[in-house]
Order: C-alpha cells, then sequence, then structure tokens
C-alpha cells in the first residue's frame, strides 16, 4: 500500500506496511518520485498511470508512467498568480475533465480566483479551457485556500481563505473563508448552487447559496472518511491580531469535521475555544505547536493523514497521522455506527 506526500520541492512516495492496530502509523522509506519542482501543490493520478503536479507559479506538470517528469507542462499561465487546486471529474473515463483552481491578481480583477475546467487530451495536455466559477472569491495571493475535490454526492468542494480580512469569514454573502459546494455535472451546469445548499432558499440570489460552511481562516485540505464524514486541514493565526477572546495567538491549527451550514468559528474564536452556534476543531494543534497543514487524506488504512511542518521530533517536514477506529475496515464503512466516533488524537512520524 502506498500513500504519496509532497516535501521540499520533490515528490515522495511512502511505500511500506501499513500496520493494523489502531496507534500505529505509516512505516517505510520514502523514495523521491520527481524532484526540481517548484512548490509542487496538488497531486492527481490519472488512471493510464501518468500523475499530474500543480506546481504553485501556475504551471502543471506531468510524470510519465514511467516516472520520468515531462519537461513540457501540461498547462501553465504566465498570467496567473497561482495555480492550486486540481480535480478529475467523476466521469473522466468518458469526459476527460481536469478541474484547477487558479488564482489571478486582485489588483487586475475583482474575481481574482476561479475554477476553470480543462479537457485532458490524449497526449496530457490541457485544452478547451472554460471557466465554471467566477463568482468573486477574493486573493491576497497569500490565504486563498484553493483545495478543490468532488465529494461521495458527485458535487466540487472548494476551499477559500479569509485574504486577511477577518470581517469576511462570518459574512454568508462573501466567498471567503468558506467552503463553497457547487454542481458539476460536467458541462453547461458546473458551477451552479446545488438546490439543497444550506443557504439556499428557493429564489436565493445572494452568494450565500454558494456556502457550505464558513468561518474558516485558511483551509487548505478536504477528504471524506469512509462513513462519508467531511473532514478538513485548517491554518491557525500567525500572530495576528482577531477579535477572539484571546488575541495574538498563533499556532491553533485545527482538523475540522465539516457539517453542512455550520460555523467554524474564526475569527471569534480559535483552536480549542467555544463559543454557542460554533464549532471548534475535532483535534487541535494547541498555543504552542505548529502543523501548518496543507493537505488531507485518508490512507488506505483508513488514517487520516495531513502533511506537518515541523514535525514533532522530526528534521524535516513530516505527514501527520491519526488513527482512525476505520483502520481496521478500510475498504467499507463499519457496520457498527459508533465506530464512526471522531478521534481525538494525532501523532507525527518521521518517514
Ligand atoms: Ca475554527
Amino acid at each position: 500500500m502506498k500513500l504519496r506526500a509532497v516535501l521540499l520541492g520533490c515528490l515522495v512516495l511512502l511505500a511500506g506496511s501499513f500496520v493494523s492496530r489502531a496507534e500505529a502509523a505509516v512505516v517505510g522509506d520514502p523514495t523521491v518520485v520527481a524532484g526540481g519542482l517548484q512548490v509542487p501543490w496538488e497531486v492527481v493520478l490519472l488512471p493510464d498511470g501518468r500523475t499530474l503536479v500543480t506546481e504553485r507559479p501556475g504551471r502543471v506538470r506531468v510524470i510519465e508512467a514511467d516516472g520520468d517528469l515531462r519537461p513540457a507542462p501540461a498547462h501553465s499561465d504566465a498570467a496567473a498568480v497561482k495555480f492550486l487546486g486540481m480535480a478529475l471529474h467523476p466521469n473522466f473515463a468518458s469526459n476527460r475533465f481536469v478541474y484547477l483552481y487558479v488564482t489571478y491578481a486582485q489588483s487586475q480583477n475583482p474575481n481574482a480566483s476561479r475554477v476553470i475546467r480543462f479537457v485532458l487530451d490524449e497526449s496530457a495536455n490541457f485544452t478547451s479551457p472554460e471557466t465554471v466559477f467566477q463568482a468573486g472569491i477574493k486573493s491576497d495571493g497569500n490565504h486563498d485556500g484553493g483545495r478543490i475535490a468532488f465529494g461521495p454526492d458527485g458535487k466540487l468542494y472548494v476551499t477559500t481563505g479569509d485574504v486577511h480580512d477577518p470581517a469576511l469569514p462570518q459574512d454568508l454573502d462573501s466567498l471567503n473563508g468558506k467552503i463553497l459546494r457547487l454542481e458539476a455535472p460536467g458541462g453547461p451546469g458546473d458551477g451552479a448552487a446545488p438546490a439543497d445548499n444550506p443557504f439556499n432558499a428557493a429564489g436565493e440570489l445572494r452568494l450565500r447559496r454558494f456556502v457550505w460552511s464558513y468561518g474558516h481562516r485558511h483551509p487548505q485540505g478536504i477528504d471524506w472518511d469512509v462513513c462519508g464524514r467531511m473532514w478538513e486541514t485548517e491554518h491557525g493565526p500567525s500572530g495576528e491580531a482577531y477579535t477572539g477572546s484571546i488575541p495574538n495567538r498563533g499556532s491553533r491549527d485545527e482538523i475540522n469535521r465539516i457539517d453542512k451550514g455550520a460555523n467554524y468559528g474564526w475569527p471569534l474564536i480559535v483552536g480549542d475555544e467555544t463559543r454557542q452556534g460554533m464549532r471548534s476543531p475535532v483535534i487541535s494543534s494547541g498555543d504552542s505547536t505548529t502543523w501548518a497543514p496543507g493537505g488531507l487524506t485518508f490512507g488506505p488504512d483508513g488514517r487520516l493523514y495531513a502533511p506537518s511542518w515541523p514535525a514533532r521530533g522530526c528534521s524535516t517536514s513530516a505527514p501527520l497521522a491519526i488513527p482512525s477506529p476505520t483502520a481496521a475496515s478500510s475498504s467499507a464503512a463499519p457496520a457498527d455506527p459508533d465506530a464512526c466516533a471522531m478521534p481525538r488524537r494525532a501523532a507525527a512520524f518521521c518517514g
């Protein structure tokens, strides 16, 4: 079994044995898959054995099935500030659609961040760009969120950052500091607000119709466990003032379980703080440890993994492993609903 992680400009493959004890983590030696990449941000495996990698400065690279990094990118855009998340359509095998989150300079376009759909041709080049969502996601070139992923419901989920504006995450009619949920049937309906979104009452025209959850600071990882629950990683404050009870605190990175319509608190609460009507994280790094968690994925052992830097006891970045009660049955939801109880511990390991 294998788990991929992105470390220090390289793609690293963790190839080892996943052991069955709930407290144990992935073991094995990391293997460099590709080097010389510039800020590799998203990794997507293609069914033909190739791998697509976004480089944040504005390129999508191709690792061929034999492991060679192709010199020519699949797509590049010198006008873009950043390429971030990327996802294959659930029907990719038939429609070849790839979705990419691209950020342009806010000074040049108030709808700075958008989702663009491409067709991946047989030579692994991006063709036929169609902007499917450009409704007003602001950018400050830093807190942009930017992860996109298709949920088990076939909808496209998009994380957006607070762009250092504390007023936006609690404003339902801002698209920043949110997790958005979009229709993505693979065609003209892409980018519409699903009728069952939490703030999309009949006839709703405000931006809140796209919002799935809010009160986020800088969410960069989302995935779903075998029970169908959505999880999210979120960067805690870097010392900036906020309006919560304890100002100017750092760290407090979060792992949240995401529910429809819920408020995750930023900037009114952070980390383990609580407030009526707001959700606190399942796990917080506390007020003295920084994870700076990026992506999030559930491994084939059923555990939640997120990159952490600097990992405790490690000389370099290392994934954060969170034991999951579903570890013993990774391929299907457990019959016992109690097995879906929230995990509450995290342990870093050095690859
Ligand atoms: Ca929070």
